[in-house]
């Protein structure tokens, strides 16, 4: 029930140097230079040689499967606990996508219960990427207010072959419920935006923008990174302060320099680290389409991706501080998840602790130890 991690290099994300947390049930109690306490029902974990940070958040995450872009046999599979563990993932928010028909909130929402159960922090979007949008009462404004694990609408597409083709008034619409649904339960209220390869990219979201009292902060737009004009798009997006999304997750094809890390140095370098998250697009499909639009094979998104891209950022250069913020403190921000985000007094105690190689050693998730020197020591329900 209390645990004090001693003598561990800090990064909160911001670096405060070799400090001792103390760790009471869930949350973090204390951040020192040095903790004491004695008696058996305090555990001692060594920190020494090791670095801390806050449990990695992942805003887009297919939690109960998604795909089917070339037919029944290409549904991909439900997430497993373990694999959040493996990545780090100590916060997952779900959502549906192409398919909103099979897959359903129902399903959505009770997988969301079960990964808290078996040990993280999990929300939802209500939604797919179709409009009108599927909810639980009927109403976005109701689903925010009313159910608490609902934080927003997603993923929704545009500039896709595969989107409903849905027009500036319904999204305008989506948006403005999704603004005052979260005024009035003091969430987020994001709209998550699936951005696929075609050319309209974020024109909707700048009419959107211009004609309206609808703030940017309201849109959390992801894959950016998934083609070069989008990439570059996206640069213009940031700079009237708005938030992008880089998917981590890669398929056998896509382009080596459109990866997840190579895109957040390209933004950081222009003094955007504020706006920028990473999310793996986890058991989702990366299907490919040829020029005819014909589906020629999938991939499956891995929720263990932002863990391997922050990795690479931070390998290539990247300051470990701003990398961070890319997958815990921005998300967090984002989506107004208050006690998340940072290794702070009063936050939730979802801590990693990786060794000077940046490999994931330990896995602390709402104060219970998931994963211990490099083992996953909790498993899914079902997992041997
Ligand atoms: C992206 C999720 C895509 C599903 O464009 O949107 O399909 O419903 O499971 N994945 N369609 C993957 C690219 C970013 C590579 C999804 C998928
Ligand atoms: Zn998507």
């Amino acid at each position: 029930m209390i645990k004090i991690i001693k003598n561990v290099e800090v990064f909160s994300p911001q670096p405060l140097g070799r400090k001792d947390i103390l760790i009471a049930i869930d949350k973090i109690v204390a951040v020192e230079d040095s903790i004491t306490l004695n008696g058996s029902h305090v555990q001692l974990i060594d920190g020494s040689g090791k670095i801390a940070v806050p449990g990695f958040i992942d805003s887009h995450v297919h939690i109960i499967g998604g795909g089917g872009e070339g037919g029944f046999k290409t549904r991909t599979p439900e997430l497993v606990f373990s694999d959040l563990v493996k990545g780090g993932v100590t916060t997952v928010i779900g959502c549906l996508g192409t398919d909103g028909v099979t897959r359903n909130l129902n399903s959505l929402y009770a997988k969301a219960k079960a990964l808290d159960e078996e040990g993280v922090t999990c929300y939802i979007y209500s939604g797919s990427y179709r409009v009108p949008i599927v909810t639980f009462t009927g109403s976005l404004l109701q689903d925010l207010i009313l159910i608490d694990k609902v934080i927003g609408a997603g993923e929704i597409a545009i500039s896709d072959h595969r989107s409903s083709q849905p027009t500036v008034e319904e999204l305008k619409r989506i948006a403005a419920d999704a603004r005052v649904g979260g005024i009035l339960s003091g969430k987020a209220g994001i709209v998550n935006l699936h951005l696929g390869d075609g050319e309209m990219m974020l024109n909707m979201v700048y009419e959107i923008v211009s004609k309206t009292e609808i703030p940017v902060t309201q849109f959390l737009p992801t894959h950016i990174n998934r083609n070069e004009r989008l990439l570059h798009e996206g640069l213009n997006y940031v700079k009237m302060g708005g938030f992008v999304d880089f998917t981590t997750s890669t398929d056998s094809l896509s382009k080596e320099d459109l990866q997840a890390w190579k895109a957040l140095k390209l933004y950081i370098e222009n003094g955007f680290e504020d706006n920028v998250t990473f999310s793996s697009d986890g058991q989702g499909s990366l299907p490919r389409f040829n020029e005819k639009k014909e589906f020629v094979g999938l991939d499956i998104g891995k929720v263990t991706c932002n863990y391997e891209q922050f990795r690479l950022a931070v390998k290539n250069g990247v300051a470990i501080e701003k990398t961070l913020k890319a997958v815990t403190y921005n998300p967090a921000k984002i989506l107004k998840l208050q006690n998340k985000g940072t290794i702070a007094q009063g936050k939730d105690a979802d801590i990693l602790l990786l060794d000077h190689d940046l490999a994931l050693v330990d896995v602390i998730a709402k104060g219970k130890v998931l994963m211990a020197n490099h083992e996953v020591i909790v498993k899914g329900t079902f997992e041997l």
